[in-house]
C-alpha cells in the first residue's frame, strides 16, 4: 500500500477551498482572498506529512466555479487540467459550501458529477460547510444538516450520496488571534482523512473530459438560445397586448363620445337659444 493520499478540494469561488487547504497542510502556502476576483488561476498542490506520522498527503486546490476572473470555458479548462494531473487517483474530495448549501451550489455539485467524475463521486465526497460558528456543537450540527436535508430534494438527494457532512469556521488571524478555530478545524480534518481515505478513486474517461466540457456548453449555449427566443416571445406577447388594450380603450372612449353626442342631440335645436 503506498503512503500517499490526495485530496482534492472543490466548489464555488468564494467558498473557503484555499483556506481549509492552508488549515489542514498548516501553511500559508494558498492565496486567500475575500474578493472572488483574486481567484487563484488553477490548480495548486502542496504536500504535507503529519508528525509522527510517514503518510504524505498531497493537497490540491482548485479554481473555483462561478468565478468572475475567467469565462465558463476557461476556468472549465484550468479544472480539467488540475484534475487529469492527478494520475495516481484522488483519496478524497472536498466539495466545500459556505453558511448553506446554495442552488448554486447544487449546479456545481452537479457539474462535477456529470463532466469531470461520474455517479459515483459521492463515495469518495465529503462536504464541508465552512463558516458555520457552531461547529463544535453536535446538537447545531445535527440541526444544521436536518434543515438542509429539508431544505430541497437536490440537496438532499447529494447529502445522502456523499460520505458526510462536517462543519468548520476557520476564522482569519484579525477574527481569532490565537486561531484556536482553525487548529480545531485542523485536527478535526487530519484525523477525519486518517481514517477516511484509504480507498483510490481513479476518475473513469478521464481522456473524454474535453469532449464532455465541450458537450456541456454547447448545450448550455443551446439552452441560451431557447431561453432568448422565449424571452423575444415574451415581448412580442407584451406588446401585442398593449395594442390591444389601447385600442379597447380606443373603442371604449369611442362609445363613450357617441353616447355622449347621443344624449347631446335632442338638445342641438336650442342651441341658438345660448
Ligand atoms: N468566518 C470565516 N471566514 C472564512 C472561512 N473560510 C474562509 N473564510 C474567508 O472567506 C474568504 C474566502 O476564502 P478562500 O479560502 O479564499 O475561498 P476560495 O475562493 O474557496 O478559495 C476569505 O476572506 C477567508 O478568510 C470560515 O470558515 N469562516
Ligand atoms: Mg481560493
Amino acid at each position: 500500500m503506498t503512503n500517499e493520499r490526495t485530496i482534492l478540494l472543490i466548489g464555488r469561488t468564494g467558498n473557503g477551498r484555499s483556506t481549509i487547504a492552508n488549515v489542514i497542510s498548516n501553511t500559508k502556502k494558498f492565496k486567500e482572498s475575500e474578493y472572488a476576483i483574486s481567484e487563484s488561476e488553477g490548480g495548486q498542490i502542496e504536500h504535507f506529512r503529519v508528525r509522527g506520522g510517514d503518510m504524505i498527503y498531497n493537497i490540491i486546490d482548485t479554481i473555483g466555479i462561478g468565478n468572475n476572473r475567467f469565462t465558463e470555458e476557461e476556468t472549465l479548462r484550468r479544472l480539467a487540467n488540475a484534475i487529469k494531473g492527478v494520475q495516481n487517483g484522488l483519496n478524497q474530495i472536498f466539495f466545500v459550501i459556505s453558511g448553506k448549501f446554495t442552488q448554486e451550489d447544487v449546479e456545481a455539485f452537479t457539474l462535477f458529477r456529470t463532466v469531470f467524475f461520474g455517479e459515483d463521486i459521492g463515495k469518495y465526497t465529503t462536504i464541508i460547510q465552512t463558516k458555520f460558528p457552531g461547529f463544535r456543537d453536535p446538537e447545531k450540527r445535527r440541526k444544521n444538516k436536518e434543515v438542509m436535508r429539508n431544505q430541497n430534494e437536490n440537496v438532499a438527494t447529494i447529502l445522502s450520496s456523499c460520505r458526510r457532512l462536517v462543519h468548520v469556521n476557520n476564522l482569519t488571524e484579525q477574527e481569532d488571534f490565537r486561531q484556536r478555530a482553525r487548529n480545531d478545524s485542523r485536527a478535526f480534518l487530519r484525523n477525519y482523512l486518517s481514517s477516511n481515505c484509504q480507498n483510490v478513486y481513479i476518475p473513469s474517461n478521464l481522456g473524454e473530459i474535453d469532449e464532455r466540457i465541450q458537450n456541456y456548453l454547447a448545450e448550455k449555449n443551446h439552452g441560451d438560445d431557447k431561453q432568448i427566443q422565449i424571452n423575444q416571445l415574451i415581448k412580442e406577447n407584451q406588446y401585442l397586448r398593449e395594442q390591444l388594450n389601447n385600442f379597447a380603450a380606443q373603442q371604449e372612449f369611442q362609445r363613450f363620445q357617441n353616447k355622449f353626442q347621443n344624449f347631446l342631440n335632442p338638445f342641438q335645436g336650442f342651441q341658438g337659444f345660448f
